[in-house]
């Protein structure tokens, strides 16, 4: 195809832009970015880069999304030739589901704000239009858990007004005819740290907003609510207590007080949903002072009934002395001898904390078994099925601070970088090779080293300047190291710094240490076990989910009853644990004196495998996602972020490019373009093409003889050139696949037609 030169204000020659990158005559990043921005002009946001689909966030509505489209790219009508679209892929998956009956993954990803949420909810639209026939019922609640799931998970942020902070993994499950049999959401790594804190003009998790907005006064009497203003976990973004917003979140909370309803959920349930979170605002309310005593130690500020903290323990149905007691004191086992001891202020404020994560952690993991128990696929005996997977993360951020939540994130974002780098490039290009199939000049931006160093750090890869690190850096242009603090950056605590190419990102270490200690200490685990209340009891109690899986965020805890709860001491008290020692030794490092990091502290820090820390709990999470979408069949969208504010038609050339290199569509689309992307087993190919379609072949003893005729004899001339003949299986490219099935399936019609024809004479 040449390469193209047109005309904008022309519909004609808009025509003739390309629709797959991997098709372009010249294949660099220039080429690619202008052609993404010239489709994106013509509001044709999605682009091929051969089978995997890139999407540019068109930062406004689009009619693209009607029955229409929903029929243009029924899986009946799939061709490789499709338009691109997200409901194309979507449809691609389902039928590549239905003929191999095999299970099948989509991995959506991109930078914060980008749209992988939103075109994961067009896809479950998608699927639900596909498979008709279900209960319409069903269907709809498939559609709805999305935007409850998005209160409670999702949040305003500088990157994204509606900016997940969870991942989600949906995985739909279907019979073998293609009905839809029910669903499995599941939930990993919620930033619970918003709960209590929020960067600035950031918001807290929708849901606090939408009571706030939505709840009728009886509830809030009832909930000792008066309005968001006076919170101090409502007041770091006072755009969303506007009037404007107030109005549109009034209306979400009716729409998701439905939801909940329409989940079968019982009043007693809706209303500890509204207690938990009533109860969190009270206690983040909760402030000590130093105490007077001779034993020193903390008092709380306000202990009365009517105070925060005994209103606080009205809602979570506990005992005030005990909460109050929780909070402030703590028991350490000297060699046998337990001691009671009082809390500095610095963990009594974290345990408050700890404690209202703890809540609000938990309560978004029950509601989504709640969810499950409604939609769990109802299986029968001996029923075969298949699943579609949907894995929508936090996407990527950099911003003027990036802080734990951002390394945290753009860790998982890096590990799934890494993982479409085995599928599409380092997998792909052994599996060539192994099969004797010659592929050349392809390249790709590795981000091993990056792993290695944030999963696996080993500490002498992080010194500075060292041969290593050079090295690295050199040859992969992409390290993860110890560095000097540049002078424009406004922080005076110590930075890691992780080099992207052509940009750094530096994260501030301060409060690392307080982040990554995700420890709810026994007293207040014991006492949130204590309530009347069988929910709020139940949550601090290990329980199997409806399809058996036990929550992520049950994760915590299961791991915390191996022993017992390691408590940090005061920085000068007595070292009880091995953590605690460790959390010295990194207090003292991470923030030295010339403001430099020293890498083993970092080591350390994300080395961990006890599941005690946020990161090795990342970690964890990250790598059961990966082992499920290793035994399915991947696909892949790109989200690209036209510009960081999401203005309508704005695209900023700079900032499209980095995302571009950053995910290597160039690399992609040149391994596209010269690679195959359908593979089979000979035995495979033969068992489902040579004996219907040309049983003669099947005489042959030499299966791969035997494909390259049946080959050679269905498809057109013009695509011969379009497979390859490895050592045990067959490649092709993805149009000679679909031509197979095409030809099967005229077959497959033609012999009913002939059966029917027989029959229809006896009646
Ligand atoms: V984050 O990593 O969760 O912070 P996402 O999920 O990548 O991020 P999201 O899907 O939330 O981004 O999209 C951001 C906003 O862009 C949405 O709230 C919409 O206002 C807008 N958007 C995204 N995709 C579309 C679309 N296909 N049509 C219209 C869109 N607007
Ligand atoms: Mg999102």
């Amino acid at each position: 195809m040449a390469n193209l030169v047109f005309d904008r204000d022309s519909r004609t020659s808009m025509d003739t832009l390309c629709t797959d990158l991997s098709q372009l005559d010249r294949l660099d990043e220039q080429a690619i970015l202008q052609q993404l921005k010239a489709r994106y002009e013509a509001d044709q946001i999605y682009t091929k880069c051969g089978d995997i689909l890139i999407a540019i966030n068109p930062c406004k509505e689009l009619p693209i999304f009607s029955e229409k489209e929903h029929e243009e790219h029924d899986w009946k009508n799939y061709s490789p030739d499709g338009v691109p679209h997200v409901f194309h892929i979507a449809g691609r998956a389902y039928q590549q589901m239905r003929e191999m009956h095999a299970n099948q993954v989509i991995l959506v990803s991109g930078e914060s704000g980008s749209g992988k949420t939103e075109s994961t909810k067009l896809m479950v639209k998608h699927f639900v239009h596909m498979c008709h026939g279900g209960s319409k019922e069903f269907h709809d609640k498939i559609v709805k858990i999305n935007p409850l799931l998005e209160a409670f998970g999702n949040a305003k942020t500088v990157m994204n007004h509606n900016s997940s902070r969870f991942a989600k993994y949906l995985e739909l499950s279907f019979r073998e005819d293609g009905h839809m049999t029910g669903a499995v959401v599941r939930d990993y790594m919620i930033e619970k740290s918003r709960v209590v804190l929020q960067n600035e003009s950031e918001g807290n998790f929708h849901i606090f907003y939408s009571l706030f907005a939505g709840a009728p006064p009886e509830r809030m009497r009832e909930l000792n609510l008066k309005s968001a203003a006076n919170y101090k976990i409502m007041q770091s973004c006072s755009s969303l207590l506007s009037k404007e917003q107030t109005r549109m979140y009034k209306k979400m909370y009716e729409e998701q007080m439905d939801v909940l309803e329409s989940l079968d959920m019982e009043i007693e349930e809706l209303d500890n949903i509204h207690f938990i979170l009533a109860a969190i605002i009270h206690l983040t309310e909760v402030t000590f002072i130093d105490s007077q005593g001779t034993e020193g130690g903390v008092d709380i500020v306000n202990s009365q009934p009517d105070g925060p903290l005994g209103i606080a323990a009205d809602l979570l149905d506990l005992q005030l002395e005990s909460l109050g007691h929780a909070l402030i004191s703590m028991t350490t086992d000297f060699a046998g001898t337990v001691v009671r001891r009082f809390k500095s202020m610095e963990q009594a404020e974290d345990g408050r904390d700890a404690m209202a994560k703890a809540l609000y952690e938990r309560l978004f993991g029950w509601l989504v078994r709640q969810i499950n128990q409604d939609i769990h696929p109802q299986k029968k005996r001996g029923e075969s099925a298949a699943s579609i997977g949907i894995l929508d993360i936090a996407g990527f951020e950099k911003m003027k601070t990036n802080s734990f939540e951002q390394l945290c994130i753009n860790m998982v974002n890096e590990r799934l970088q890494n993982f479409m780098n085995d599928c599409l490039f380092k997998i792909e290009l052994a599996i060539y090779k192994d099969e004797g199939i010659a592929m050349d000049n392809i390249t790709f931006e590795n981000n091993d080293p990056t792993i290695e160093l944030f999963m696996k750090p080993k500490s002498s890869t992080l010194r500075p300047g060292s041969e290593c690190t050079k090295r690295i850096f050199r040859q992969t242009r992409s390290a993860f190291a110890r560095v000097e603090l540049p002078s424009d950056i406004p922080c005076s605590v110590a930075k890691y710094g992780v080099f992207r190419r052509r940009h750094w990102i530096w994260y501030d270490a301060d409060q690392f240490l307080e982040k990554n200690r995700d420890m709810l200490s026994k007293e207040l685990v014991n006492c949130l076990k204590g309530s009347t209340n069988e929910l709020i009891s139940d949550l601090f109690t290990i329980k199997k989910g409806p399809t058996g899986t036990i929550s992520a965020t049950q994760y915590n805890w299961r791991a915390s009853r191996k022993g017992p709860v390691p408590v940090l001491p005061h920085p000068k008290g007595r070292l009880t644990s091995k953590l605690a020692q460790l959390a010295c030794d990194l207090r003292g490092t991470l923030v030295n004196k010339c403001g430099k990091v020293d890498g083993p502290a970092l080591t350390k820090l994300t080395a961990s495998k006890d599941h005690k820390t946020v990161v090795s709990y990342f970690q964890q999470s990250m790598s059961d996602l990966l082992g499920k979408m290793r035994v399915a069949e991947p696909f892949f969208i790109r989200c690209i972020k036209p510009n960081f504010g999401l203005v309508p038609k704005n695209f900023e050339d700079q900032k499209v490019l980095e995302q571009l290199v950053y995910t290597g569509v160039t690399g992609i689309a040149k391994i596209r373009r010269d690679g195959y992307a359908v593979r089979r087993d000979y035995p495979y190919f033969l068992l489902r093409y040579c004996r219907p379609l040309w049983p003669d072949a099947a005489k042959l003893s030499d299966t791969k003889e035997a494909t390259r005729l049946v080959l050679l004899k269905s498809i057109p001339q013009s695509y011969h050139q379009d497979f390859r003949l490895g050592k045990y299986k067959v490649f092709m490219k993805e149009h000679v696949s679909v031509c197979m099935e095409k030809l099967l399936f005229k077959k497959q019609q033609f012999a009913a037609g002939k059966i029917a024809t027989y029959y229809m004479q006896y009646l």
